[in-house]
């Protein structure tokens, strides 16, 4: 029985073998004897590449005759990290395509190491655009991700003696396989210049836009795979690239060189990500990077809808454009310029279809990363749009009046225009304006979205405002990353979890077979085991598989409080020193995160965790005791190493200041008990899980607030805590700066004299918290229990959850199938 398979498609053992050596030859143009590891990785991602083809021309042609309604997501980051495990795991083709490689003396784990991750996002708000992406198609919605192909990521992070220092992201050296660009399809994108007014053919009175300059938008594209579905929908990134136009004009007139930097400065505009998260910073570039993308994106759909024959009257009936946070809120403007200047739209019917057409996800309620651009700018870079924006918050203010009348203070709060002092266009106001949902990536986000930050939006619109509750991937998160854990819990359950995550409940008939519990705990150790070897090899500290894995990894910032962390750490140093002879249950602290480069605190927060790494990893009482290691270059790549290595879960902020959480879902779903707050998720994840299942401490969200309220001073902690007095001396006195006090000051000063996130107050509930994890840890029994609660209970944090509220609740765009033909 000779079955022959084509070497493009084939997906026999033999023939992805053949195909990868073809591949190896006619696209590397290398022999097996002289390849690099490089060269097989390439080799095997067209292989791989080569077999989702058919899927996504499918998927792309289906969707242009059908003409479905479409989700647009735009983001000005997409975190995806590496293509190739996860495309295996999406096609089914990860078992096969190891053996294959395996007869050819190759190891796939080997090959996926090699992929450079496109960390085109900072963290949680670009890797929830990735996860989103996924269950969009996942779910068999016709769905487009727009955003920005930055040609250098978020930085590269190496520790020097202790500090942070970055490195370039030069993700795109080796070339990337899972790209197509589309040079064909490139759009202009105008800048600056002035507006003009004129009287058309019709006698209507029109505007015209004279840019100082236009930049052309290129889009890549890259296939999203969908799990076990003939869906694969695109993600389609736009590269900035000088007009040939622009060049030509320079030219004739002699100037050469000028031309040529007229060329570099356009190409700037999609040169690197921004690496700042919760703080916006009115650079120019940064809104010159938003606008770009968001006017290639939207022209794009109108092109599309023209190639389909549907008029822009429906354009709203057409598309859902999901805001992912304010950076692509200029969408608001352009599309109603696009309406009324480039379409001949009159005035109320473009603003009907605009408002019609977004929803505006909010991802912060901190002050000072809400984005406002200096109106002197915007109206420079953008004069007809900053025009719109005047008579949209013209006519807003109007209705404001009406439904508020003499409410004076009201109109200066909820204007799209800042006028307290130096003027500004307050983005969150312009996205609540122009869109027809608003939600929170919480349940207490949300309900402190209404109740603080966007108080006068819900007083005016209440019906615009809902909760969807973030949530992450489990076919990165769990299948791909924890491929031990997946196949003990399919073993037991079958795979249908995969796709229907709140499915892991079945394992809770599990849960008094002695056998099971054996296998789940034996799975952590190995998956600890590896983590162990991994750190022996690349920092050459071991680390004990036995001891609690206690694992703090995010963006390293003050109110996530990585430094509160490290408080606890010197409180257990501490007794120890005081009480050699102290019977502690041994555990491994392990950082990971990534600080702003412009953020000096969090700078000094990474120094101090490495200072007391130093000390207390070298000191021969903590030995098998306590360990401490900052995992350097904390990446969407090596998060999946670290989630399903973690007995404890950090998710330690101060209550009310993190939205959501995602990394809080990925630990739990791997077994991790969590140590947290009540903020963000964690609050539906411990309901979730059982209140009985998850170590809470700290002051209330409320309560936060009544104490800052009261007038909050951190010394009466300080004096009256020994414990945490101790802790703080010891880093004022230099113990851990080879006695030089004034390296941590400005650390410590920030909690003896302000304190904004109140960690003294928080000191005592964690410290104690701590003891009673450090306790549970013992009765490893008990632990194991409550770990497999964890994972069976954590349903409802599936991205494909969310996408379906997003569907349900704001989106209301109906799956459809694709066919694909063999
Ligand atoms: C803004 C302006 C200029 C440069 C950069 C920015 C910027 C970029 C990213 C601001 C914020 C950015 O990300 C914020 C973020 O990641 N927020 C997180 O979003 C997650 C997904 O909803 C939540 O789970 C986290 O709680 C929230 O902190």
């Amino acid at each position: 029985n000779i079955q022959i398979e084509d070497d493009r498609t084939g997906i026999n053992i033999e023939t992805l073998k053949r195909a990868f050596l073809d591949n190896l030859f006619y696209i590397q143009a290398k022999f097996p004897k002289i390849s690099t590891k490089n060269d097989y990785y390439m080799a095997l991602a067209y292989t791989v590449r080569d077999r989702l083809l058919n899927r996504w021309l499918n998927t792309t042609e289906t969707y242009l005759e059908k003409a479905p309604r479409t989700v647009a997501y735009l983001s000005a980051e997409f975190l995806l990290g590496p293509h190739l495990g996860n495309n295996l795991i999406n096609l089914g083709l990860y078992n096969v395509v190891k053996q294959a490689m395996e007869d050819l003396g190759l190891s796939l784990t080997d090959l996926l190491e090699q992929e450079e991750e496109p960390g085109l996002g900072n963290g949680g708000l670009g890797r929830l655009a990735a996860c989103y992406i996924d269950s969009l198609a996942t779910l068999e919605i016709p769905a487009i991700g727009y955003g920005i192909r930055y040609e250098y990521g978020i930085f590269d992070q190496e520790i020097k003696d202790g500090w942070q220092v970055e490195i370039t992201d030069k993700w795109l050296r080796y070339g990337n396989p899972w790209e197509v660009a589309r040079p064909e399809a490139e759009l202009e994108v105008k800048f600056g210049g002035h507006t003009e007014d004129f009287i058309d053919e019709h006698g209507r009175y029109r505007v015209k836009w004279i840019p100082f300059k236009v930049v052309k938008g290129v889009p890549y594209d890259t296939p999203i795979l969908g799990f076990q579905t003939n869906t694969a929908n695109t993600l389609r990134l736009w590269k900035a690239e000088a007009t040939e136009s622009f060049d030509f004009e320079a030219f004739n007139k002699g100037d050469y060189f000028g031309a040529v930097h007229e060329k570099s400065e356009s190409e700037n505009i999609t040169k690197v990500l921004y690496p700042n998260d919760e703080s916006y910073e009115g650079k120019q570039l940064r809104l010159e990077q938003q606008f770009f993308f968001v006017s290639c994106s939207l022209q794009d759909m109108i092109r599309m809808m023209q190639v389909q024959n549907l008029t822009l009257e429906r354009f709203h009936e057409h598309y859902a454009i999901q805001l992912n946070d304010t950076h692509p809120t200029i969408a608001v403007a352009e599309l109603m310029r696009l309406l009324l200047d480039e379409h001949g739209f009159d005035w109320d019917k473009a603003w009907n279809i605009t408002t019609k057409t977004f929803a505006y996800t909010n991802h912060t309620l901190l002050p000072e990363a809400l984005e406002r651009w200096s109106l002197n700018m915007f109206g420079s870079l953008f004069p007809r749009h900053l025009k719109i924006i005047y008579e949209i918050n013209s006519r807003f203010l109007d209705e404001v009046r009406i439904k508020f009348p003499d409410d004076f203070d009201r109109l200066r709060r909820m204007s799209i225009i800042d006028e307290s002092g130096e003027r500004y266009v307050r983005m969150a106001n312009l996205a609540c304006v122009g869109s027809f949902a608003i939600n929170g990536v919480a349940e207490l986000h949300s309900e402190l979205l209404k109740k603080t930050t966007l108080h006068d939006f819900y007083e005016m619109y209440p019906e615009k405002f809902t909760n969807v509750t973030n949530g992450v991937t489990p076919r990165r998160f769990m299948v791909l990353s924890n491929p031990r854990l997946a196949n003990l819990i399919t073993s037991k359950i079958g795979d249908s979890w995969v796709k229907n995550l709140d499915d892991l409940r079945k394992l809770e008939n599990f849960l008094y077979d002695t056998n099971f519990r054996k296998e789940f705990h034996k799975v952590k150790q190995e998956v600890k085991q590896d983590l162990a070897n991994y750190i022996q090899t690349s920092y050459n500290i071991t680390i004990d598989p036995n001891s609690l894995f206690d694992i703090q990894a995010k963006r390293i910032h003050e109110y996530k409080r990585q430094h509160l962390n490290a408080l606890h750490i010197i409180t257990l140093y501490n007794r120890i020193k005081a009480n050699p002879n102290l019977d502690v249950t041994p555990r491994t602290f392990l950082f990971g995160g990534k600080a702003a480069p412009g953020y000096y605190m969090a700078k000094l927060i990474i120094k101090l965790i490495n200072s007391i790494a130093d000390v207390v990893n070298t000191d021969p009482d903590m030995r098998d005791r306590l360990k401490v290691v900052f995992l350097t270059d904390y990446n969407v790549k090596f998060a999946q190493r670290v989630y399903p290595a973690a007995d404890l879960s950090e998710q330690i902020s101060t209550a009310g200041k993190e939205a959501s959480g995602t990394g809080n879902m990925k630990f739990s779903m791997n077994g991790a008990l969590t140590i947290g707050t009540l903020d963000g998720a964690n609050i539906e994840i411990r309901e979730a899980v059982g209140e009985e299942n998850f170590f809470l401490f700290g002051l209330t969200a409320q309560e936060v607030s009544q104490k800052k309220a009261a007038g909050y001073n951190p010394w009466d902690y300080y004096n009256s805590n020994p414990e945490l007095k101790l802790a703080i001396d010891r880093i004022s006195s230099g113990f851990f700066s080879h006695g030089d006090p004034n390296l941590f000051k400005p650390l410590v000063d920030s909690l003896l004299y302000r304190d904004d996130y109140l960690l003294l107050a928080d000191y005592q509930s964690y410290i104690e918290c701590q003891d009673r994890v450090s306790q549970a840890y013992r009765d490893r029994e008990k632990w194991v229990w409550m770990s497999i609660l964890n994972v069976a209970r954590m349903g409802k944090f599936s991205s494909d959850r969310s996408i379906s509220d997003y569907l349900k609740n704001i989106w209301k765009v109906p799956s459809v199938k694709v066919d694909v033909p063999e």
